[in-house]
């Protein structure tokens, strides 16, 4: 009989919603499954929310209390989809109770945090996985199987970006993601994070950073509730506005450990900019570029192909690609969001049930936080500033 693992869903917005999709549709794209999971109780502090999530993402239980569930011995998962200053304290005690965790990101709000949280995981032998979900497109996987295999030969350079438009409107509420106690940093944890998990991954560790960070929009109207409005704009101009106490631009230059060097720019005041995560990696033998607004394809270069035929080519990911016999039967039917969280969400089940590495842990997380601390201080001394890197 398949094995059944018991998920404690904290946290009932978006995040809520794409997990509990993941937990659901895993078992069919994965077939068999190393384990069902159980969606067994969902919290939230407003007890509305609750309430909801419990009917809307099909829970059995909720709560408004995340201690209850965390120390449940029910609950094999504890999954952290709520507001950033809150991930440690109930990571923490999540881990100490033997739990499984599963965090969206940025893992914590300082790279302290996140330390402690990575050391208690290996005193508590717990698998972790870190919701850097765009790593797991079959493109990317698919990238990375090419840089693997040296098809394009030695990395020299690259440059990312992710850049979004939902918060270019100044009358774009309030919400915690502008609030640096609550979100740590603005568009540099929210979404440059994505970026730079996609570049040590491909590229390497990080050995240097220099980076410019502005706030462009300096304070914004309140709204009632903390969820997120993404997007939103609100009209009435009587309206109180508060500071805006986080970065809504940045870029960086990075040089790696192996020698690579290159850019990322992440913003969300980019008009137009949907959910614009992109990456050119060039290399001794060739290139390759993705863009996640055309998430099917990739483009490579190959230096070696015959002079009149060297140039991009596009190849659009199918059952032939990482992880694509699990998905559609042909390509170009459309790989979405929710399968990167599906792929995301097999290997952590399966790193549980069958011992197995899984990545970005929070080992990732972690190296994540100290290249954003790395990249704060260089926005503030202008100088090229150095990462601490972990020792596994
Ligand atoms: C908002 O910028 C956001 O929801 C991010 O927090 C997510 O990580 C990203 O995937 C989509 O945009």
């Amino acid at each position: 009989m398949t094995k059944q693992l018991n998920v404690g869903m904290i946290g009932a917005g978006f995040m809520a919603k794409a997990h509990s999709v993941a937990y659901v549709s895993m078992p069919m794209f994965f077939y068999p499954a190393p384990a069902k999971i159980n969606k067994k109780i969902i919290v939230d502090s407003n007890e509305l929310l609750a309430k909801e999530g419990k009917e809307k993402f099909d829970f059995e239980l909720w709560s408004t209390d995340w201690r209850d569930v965390v120390n449940d011995s029910d609950i094999d998962i504890v999954d952290i989809c709520v507001p950033n200053n809150l991930h440690y304290e109930i990571a923490m005690e999540a881990i100490k109770a033997k739990k499984h965790v599963f965090c969206e990101k940025p893992m914590a709000i300082s790279s302290a945090e996140a330390i402690e949280m990575y050391e208690a995981t290996k005193q508590y032998n717990v698998k972790t996985m870190v919701a850097y979900n765009y790593r797991k497109t079959p493109a990317v996987l698919l990238a990375k199987k090419f840089i693997e295999a040296g098809d394009i030969g030695e990395i020299l350079d690259f440059r990312g970006t992710y850049l979004q438009d939902w918060s270019a409107d100044p009358n774009a509420p309030l919400s915690w993601r502008f609030d640096k106690k609550i979100s740590g940093t603005g568009v540099l944890g929210d979404i440059g994070t994505h970026v730079v998990d996609i570049i040590r991954y491909l590229v390497g560790e990080f050995d240097e950073v220099n980076a410019h960070m502005e706030t462009y929009i300096k304070e914004r109207p309140i709204q009632e509730f903390s969820a997120d409005k993404l997007g939103m704009h609100i009209m009435d101009s009587s309206v109180e506005k508060r500071p805006v106490t986080v970065d809504d631009y940045c870029n960086f230059s990075i040089k790696c450990k192996n020698g690579a060097f290159g850019t990322i720019e992440a913003t969300r005041n980019a008009w137009g900019r949907k959910n614009y995560i992109t990456f050119e990696i060039h290399g001794t033998k060739g290139s390759i570029y993705f863009d996640y607004e055309n998430r099917d394809k990739i483009q490579v270069c190959f230096a070696n192909d015959p002079a009149d035929r060297r140039g991009f080519r596009t190849i659009i990911t199918g059952p032939d690609h990482p992880y694509g016999s699990n998905l559609w039967p042909i390509p170009a039917l459309g790989i979405g969001y929710t399968e990167t969280k599906i792929i995301e969400c097999y290997e952590f089940i399966n790193g549980i049930v069958n011992d197995k590495p899984t990545s970005p842990n929070f080992f990732d997380g972690c190296q994540i936080e100290l290249i954003c601390e790395a990249i704060i201080k260089s926005s503030q001394t202008s100088q090229w500033e150095k990462v601490q890197v972990l020792s596994q």
